[in-house]
């Protein structure tokens, strides 16, 4: 059949390149750049705490992981049927961060109402330099062009979600210097991940059991307990923290007396790790469903490794 090259509709050189990518192969230097270019337009009109309405499908990590992600829109519903959110870490760590993060940024050109994808810590320049983004782009590019186009990119996403006034959703949680979403709104997110304040705290901090503040081992952001998790809720009228950034065995993991959930979405986190992966429902009524998944089938390996996804309230 071919291509036809002066097709009326615009969107359609975007579809073909989507249904490539759903294929895992790679776009090129140049289809790269013009769809970053599309996505920064969309993308810096977004708030800090951008609103997302139910019914929307939260997720976790998928650093790099992209056959997982693959299974998990088979699992959760194709984009845009089902509406998305994605709580940062597209890249690093995984052998298809170019493939997973360019997916996952043509969804959002293509169906900007439909998908929304937060900043994770890994989303950034001096991150991806260590974990593998970076060279993953040398090896499938030749040159570090496309990792600058992508890591110029990440510092437009925005920073949390806000689903339905009440489900607070970002990477890594709470920051001793910011008491109200107001605030959050109000900081400038253009710039590189910083090594500290309240923006480095939104994509490094983490609950912990113990009560206030506390160093964290990652040696950024901080660790708070659930004296601060119900502060935060309370003051902003949110039911629940939603976050990512922590590997959780089923998927999924509450906290803080269910004030505080983590999802995770990568099993099988960098291919040993043994883990479930899991994604939350939110529906029309607000009501909350985990799907947990395991790794997609491996070419040539039986498919009996696999297990129906199972459901919880
Ligand atoms: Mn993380």
């Amino acid at each position: 059949m071919g291509g036809n090259s002066m097709s009326p509709d615009a969107s359609t050189g975007l579809d073909e390149q989507i249904s490539q990518l759903m294929q895992c192969k790679p776009l090129s230097e140049l289809q790269v750049r013009a769809l970053c270019e599309k996505a920064k337009e969309i993308l810096m009109d977004e708030s800090n705490v951008q609103p997302v309405k139910s019914p929307v499908t939260i997720c976790g990590d998928i650093h790099g992981q992209f056959h997982d992600l693959v299974e998990l829109f088979k699992i959760g519903g194709k984009c845009p049927d089902t509406n998305y959110l994605f709580m940062g870490d597209y890249v690093d760590r995984g052998y298809y961060s170019v493939e997973t993060v360019t997916l996952l940024v043509a969804l959002k050109v293509r169906y900007p109402q439909r998908i929304t994808i937060l900043r994770g810590n890994h989303e950034s320049r001096q991150i991806t330099q260590v974990y593998g983004f970076y060279d993953e782009c040398l090896r499938k590019y030749g040159n570090a062009n496309v990792w600058k186009i992508f890591t110029d990119l990440f510092d437009y996403f925005p920073l949390t979600a806000l689903v339905e006034s009440e489900i607070f959703c970002l990477h890594g949680g709470l920051s001793p210097s910011i008491e109200t979403l107001d605030s959050i709104r109000n900081f400038d997110r253009v710039q590189e991940v910083p090594h500290e304040g309240p923006m480095c705290d939104l994509l490094w901090s983490d609950p912990d059991d113990r009560c206030g503040w506390g160093i964290s081992p990652r040696g950024a952001g901080y660790t708070f307990g659930q004296d601060i998790s119900e502060q935060f809720n309370h003051t902003n009228n949110l039911n629940l923290i939603a976050r990512a950034h922590q590997l959780v065995m089923d998927g999924f993991n509450w906290a803080h007396e269910q004030k505080v959930v983590t999802i995770f979405s990568a099993p099988n986190y960098c291919y040993r790790c043994g883990n479930m992966a899991s994604i939350l429902e939110v529906d029309d009524f607000k009501g909350q469903t985990f799907i947990q998944f395991e790794p997609a089938p491996r070419r040539g390996e039986p498919d009996v490794t696999r297990r129906t996804p199972d459901y919880f309230l």
